[in-house]
């Protein structure tokens, strides 16, 4: 009786261990189930303890993927071999994703917390009556800087300033080719979505000839460099900026008038998705308002959720510079979708202004 005892126990715990092993396995591998979701989401852009909650809450386990691009997320959704049951793109890409087929149209009547959601945020053009996507966070790209560490007497207004020669060695830049681009050509009077080549290569000049500035083209930890006054300024976007004053009061962010970038990052369920049901329950989960205002908190980024803003301290929803009034977002533009081509060709020679740096 006892052998029979041992032999069974022996069993169990071996079929437990074997259990555990391919669920990792399939984890690491990106393998979705009914029990397990799999979010691709930018670096720095979830508080885990919402993620632990919605975990407690459903049984469901998230693995949890980050990307650092809209480029780099979607070449790998395009590329197969991935289960992806969430993924947060930009607006433009979100056109790109439905242009090609790799979403799932989203069951309304399964995120009844979109109701929170700001009507201004809802039914934009990048996705007509929110078919594919809902809103997760919106911002803006500007200039963050430390005014203690800038030359005596100046002052930061827009993006020629970034130009003048007393900021050599100063400057860090958001790897992103929209991004650098973009402020290339609204400094030099250009629309960011402008396809001209003629424009365009006169961009690149103009970004060459910053290079003398330039100190680093980096990605989430542009935040550690300026709050270790690593650099004076840094061009990135309005949640690392609120970020970086959140540790260091004294630095700014202003978002030139001349020109800049409003975007928006969204929640969809693109076609590698197994658990479609369970990514409904997190997107739901995401819109809660008490959640969405616990999140925007530990991430910074300015939140579409009118509901959560009433959750959240005054400093932070009353602070212009992260919800910027119509009159600003008025004078911004939102990236287009410029098509596979524009997009390769905008692509390379941001590559080619990153050689030109070496
Ligand atoms: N660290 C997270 C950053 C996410 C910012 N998304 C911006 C998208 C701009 N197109």
């Amino acid at each position: 009786m006892k052998a029979l005892n041992r032999s069974f126990l022996i069993i169990l715990v071996v079929s437990v261990v074997l259990l555990i092993v391919i669920n990792r396995l399939n984890a690491a591998q990106g393998f979705s189930g009914d029990n397990t979701l799999t979010v691709y989401n930018w670096g720095d852009y979830i508080d885990p303890d919402v993620i632990q909650q919605f975990e407690e809450e459903t049984g469901i386990t998230v693995i949890y993927e980050t990307f650092d691009s809209n480029e780099a997320m979607m070449t790998k959704i395009e590329q197969g071999g991935t289960t992806y049951d969430i993924a947060v793109p930009s607006e433009y890409t979100i056109e790109k994703m439905k242009e090609e087929d790799l979403l799932f149209e989203l069951d309304h009547d399964k995120i009844p917390n979109l109701q929170y959601i700001d009507d201004r945020f809802l039914n934009l053009p990048f996705d007509e009556n929110n078919r594919y996507s809902t809103p997760y966070f919106w911002g803006t790209v500007g200039i963050i800087f430390n005014p203690e560490l800038l030359p005596e007497g100046m002052e930061i207004t827009g993006w020629h300033d970034l130009w003048d020669p007393r900021l050599e060695n100063q400057i860090l830049l958001v790897d992103g080719a929209r991004e650098i681009i973009g402020m290339g050509l609204n400094t030099l009077g250009y629309s960011l979505n402008d396809t001209n080549p003629e424009h365009l290569y006169e961009t690149l000049d103009q970004l060459e000839k910053l290079t003398p500035n330039i100190r680093a083209i980096v990605g989430d930890e542009n935040k550690m460099l300026m709050v270790n006054n690593e650099a004076a300024v840094a061009v990135g976007w309005s949640g690392d900026a609120a970020d970086i004053m959140w540790e260091n009061e004294a630095m700014d962010y202003v978002v030139p008038e001349v020109g800049s970038n409003l975007w928006f990052d969204n929640f969809v369920i693109p076609k590698t998705a197994k658990n479609i049901e369970g990514a409904h329950e997190f997107i739901n989960f995401m819109l809660d308002p008490e959640i969405s205002a616990q999140n925007t908190e530990y991430v910074s980024y300015s939140t579409p959720n009118k509901e959560a803003l009433k959750y959240m301290p005054e400093e932070m929803v009353n602070d212009e510079r992260f919800y910027p009034d119509a009159a600003l977002t008025d004078k911004l533009e939102v990236y287009e979708n410029l098509g596979k081509e524009n997009l390769a060709f905008y692509n390379e020679l941001f590559l080619q202004f990153k050689m030109y740096r070496k």
